[in-house]
């Protein structure tokens, strides 16, 4: 029998009907930042998990690539899923290349199914540091996991709070291979682009060259909010200008989590424009960075 699933009574589902944006994608290019939730009847959510969301299978996520104009999706293994990357594989697997995935492994994750992972198109696992949203562990936890991950040439993409970054700092430098962080870190995007607490999280990139950062999070950091998301803006263009070749952008479809509004997705791709200006910072964002990290491919 399989199990039914009732969505967190505040959760807000993604916007069915989203519009078509303004700014038009380039050829090839990759949303590097998504989710698929279930089914939960194909796709059970884990027993630990912290939230209960609304369906969100690899459909409806391929029909809104479609919509928008991207080529290519990265997707990024749930928390809601815990450790089996089931969904996610399978939307990989539905995508005829189309898609490479970030995984959430265990140090009971044999390194058979790391391997299994890798040929299914899986590059990377995620790290998330947020305690809303999974138990804390160990710093030696995550590096008996980069470990082994290292040689299968993956990355690692962690989530953390601002907050967390001074006393997390000499263990996130000390990863020995790319790291990818989300939501640039998420800053305050009530105090200056150029203030303390961001600037730290410049320095962290300027200072170690394996970090990237997706400039996303705009729907989820901004105090702004919708449609402009003005406040974001200056924090993602000061990324993109100082790290042309280590930034990626993604949609976050569908979206965890969000208590206030639900994004119109298309309205966040004409974001795109006023965080890179220029077709040349554009294409790196959207198409040469990715390529280079997913799918090996040199520009
Ligand atoms: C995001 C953000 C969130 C959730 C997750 O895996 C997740 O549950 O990533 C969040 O709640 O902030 O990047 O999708």
């Amino acid at each position: 029998m399989t199990a039914a699933f009732t969505m967190d009574p505040d959760w807000l589902c993604f916007d069915p009907e989203p519009s078509k944006p303004s700014f038009v994608l380039p050829p090839g290019a990759v949303d590097s930042h998504c989710h698929v939730f279930g089914p939960g009847e194909q796709f059970p959510y884990a027993p630990e998990r912290k939230y209960t969301p609304c369906d969100a299978g690899k459909d409806k996520l391929f029909a809104l690539r479609d919509f928008l104009g991207f080529d290519k999706t990265v997707v990024v293994q749930a928390t809601c899923h815990g450790t089996d990357n089931s969904a996610m594989i399978d939307a990989l697997r539905s995508a005829g290349g189309r898609a490479r995935g970030v995984a959430s492994v265990g140090a009971e994750t044999p390194d058979e199914a790391l391997a299994s992972m890798h040929a299914e198109g899986v590059r990377g696992v995620r790290f998330n540091f947020l305690r809303r949203l999974v138990d804390p562990r160990p710093d030696e936890y995550y590096i008996g996991i980069v470990a082994r991950i290292a040689e299968l040439g993956w990355h690692v993409v962690i989530y953390f709070e601002a907050a967390d970054l001074e006393t997390r700092w000499s263990f996130f430098t000390s990863l020995p291979i790319t790291v990818v962080v989300d939501h640039m870190g998420t800053p305050d995007l009530s105090k200056p682009a150029t203030g303390p607490g961001f600037d730290r999280f410049v320095r962290l990139m300027a200072e170690h060259p394996n970090f990237w950062c997706k400039v996303t999070g705009a729907e989820r950091l901004s105090a702004a909010g919708p449609p402009g998301y003005d406040d974001y803006v200056p924090f993602a263009r000061r990324v993109v200008e100082e790290f042309p070749d280590r930034v990626l952008w993604g949609t976050d479809w569908p979206h965890p989590n969000m208590k206030t509004h639900m994004p119109d997705d298309g309205k966040l791709v004409d974001l795109v424009p006023r965080i890179a200006p220029t077709e040349a910072a554009r294409r790196r964002l959207l198409v040469d960075n990715p390529m280079r990290l997913y799918w090996g491919v040199q520009p």
